[in-house]
């Protein structure tokens, strides 16, 4: 299908024991033979390595004299079309690692006759060779840049087909619909064609169910790319940067007895029991008449409109916790009340909390940090992780607009069916049920264009 062979490395940069190098497309064998010697056989056999000794072509002033044009001792690994991840003839030379000798393997690919790949073009050539479906590709960036066990299993599930099953499960009836539609508006007269408004409108709640179960999952779908955002908020010097370091485990923010030290928010990513949590300390809250303090404040505001879950913190001679709470607007889950230098308290700590929801923590002593986990963890139950990740839906952003689309699109076609008077004829239909169609159909790139394929793969790295 594609004329040229691209080359990349697939490997990270770095020092490391090995790098592997891919060369894809039509003439992949012939450049493998070009540069490695003893070649790769007159009747190469796909998926066996073979060793040897990768070199610069024949008859090409590579400027290195040494070693006869040695680059370096290999596996080269042959995988033949369509048995491979692009669907088409491919070398995967297994080099050393390093920054050096993988690029000079490129290099002599290139001299050879390869071009270097761009982004993402590997996969995509996959997708187009009908290799995998457009959220399977997406898969594989999430696999890659999984931060947590919890987002690498979700990712490997979807990769296997999980979410692209559910989409074809929605789909499905109704294409048979709009096919049923369309074959009978070719030979019917009569309204509907044979298929009874009841029917229809049935068909079409399904779906509408289908796609709201998927959105549902969206919020872990978020939680599981990207982490959970809690923002730790409250007066000045109550001691939010000093806990904030308690639960990321370093000393990553300034604290001082001073109020008013955190002026930017502060933010740590945690890996802790799987799941990624990315901390934001910020500007203690109060009226101030300095400048740049208002700043840091309005960046409070920012964060805490922003996230996932708040922990508003009142020092115990604050007395009651929450007392300082003000009306915030947030898209925050869980609001969790902390009160902090609780080893101030002249009370015996075990009878802390009796009568409150409070978390009674010491970031002196470490008192409470243990509950606090908890309550987070509990938090990030309400987010149906397990469901995610066991059916291998992870919804992006993408996904998120395009179901949320076709969903509105079949409400108001649903409505339509519920006054038998305004119940529409199979023409107008068959043509909005062809439009919700394209819209799901984007996600597994059942349908795409140039631009969805640019927008996906470019956020893709070279050599993927
Ligand atoms: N005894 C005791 N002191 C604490 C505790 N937590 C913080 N402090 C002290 O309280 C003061 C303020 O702590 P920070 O963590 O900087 O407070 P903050 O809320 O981040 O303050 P701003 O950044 O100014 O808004 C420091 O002197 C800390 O050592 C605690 O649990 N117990
Ligand atoms: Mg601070």
């Amino acid at each position: 299908m594609f004329e040229e062979t691209i080359v990349a490395i697939a490997t990270p940069e770095g020092n490391g024991g090995v790098a592997m190098v891919r060369l894809s497309g039509p003439r992949a064998l012939q450049i493998g033979n070009l540069v490695f010697v003893p070649g790769l056989g007159d009747n190469t056999k796909s998926h066996q390595a073979v060793y040897g000794i990768l070199e610069w072509p024949n008859d090409v002033d590579s400027g290195v004299s040494d070693n006869n044009g040695v680059i370096d001792q290999v596996i080269a690994l042959p995988m033949l079309a369509p048995n491979s991840f692009t669907g088409e003839d491919t070398v995967e030379f297994f080099c050393h690692g390093g920054t050096v000798v993988s690029r000079l393997v490129v290099s002599a690919c290139r001299l050879a006759g390869a071009r270097p790949a761009t982004a993402g073009e590997f996969s995509r050539r996959a997708f187009l060779n009908g290799k995998m479906s457009l959220d399977q590709a997406e898969a594989v960036a999430d696999l890659i840049h999984a931060e947590s066990d919890l987002a690498a299993r979700a990712a490997i599930r979807q990769l296997l087909g999980g979410l692209n099953s559910q989409l074809v499960a929605i789909e499905k009836p109704l294409l048979e619909l709009l096919a049923h539609l369309e074959g009978g508006l070719e030979f019917l007269e009569e309204e509907h064609a044979g298929v009874d408004s009841v029917e229809i409108a049935r068909v079409l709640s399904q779906s509408m169910g289908g796609i709201s179960r998927l959105l549902e999952l969206a919020p872990a779908g978020r939680l599981l790319r990207d982490g959970i955002h809690v923002v730790l908020k409250g007066s000045p010097n109550v001691g939010k940067s000093s806990l904030f370091n308690e639960l990321v485990g370093t000393e990553r923010a300034i604290v001082d007895d001073e109020a008013g030290t955190t002026r930017d928010v502060v933010t740590e990513r945690v890996v802790h029991k799987g799941q990624v949590y990315v901390f934001h300390d910020t500007a203690g809250l109060r009226q101030s008449p300095d400048r740049i303090e208002n700043k840091g404040i309005q960046r409070t505001h920012e964060a805490v409109r922003q996230a996932d879950i708040i922990l508003s913190l009142s020092a115990y001679e604050e007395s009651i916790p929450g007392s300082q709470k003000e009306p915030e607007k947030s898209s925050a889950m869980v609001d969790i009340s902390v009160l902090t230098k609780c080893d101030l308290s002249p009370e015996n700590p075990e009878s802390f909390g009796i009568n409150s929801d409070a978390v009674f923590t010491s970031s002196s002593t470490g008192f409470g940090v243990d509950k606090l986990w908890d309550e987070l963890e509990k938090a990030v139950k309400n987010y149906e992780l397990d469901k995610a990740i066991s059916l291998g839906v992870v919804i992006n952003e993408r996904h998120r607009f395009k179901l949320e689309n076709s969903r509105n699109e079949l409400s108001l076609l649903l409505q339509e069916f519920s006054d038998p008077s305004s119940i529409p004829g199979d023409e107008i239909v068959g043509t909005l049920l062809a439009s919700i169609l394209a819209q799901l159909g984007e996600i597994s790139g059942r349908v795409f264009s140039e631009q969805i394929l640019e927008s996906v793969f470019s956020r893709f790295c070279v050599g993927k």
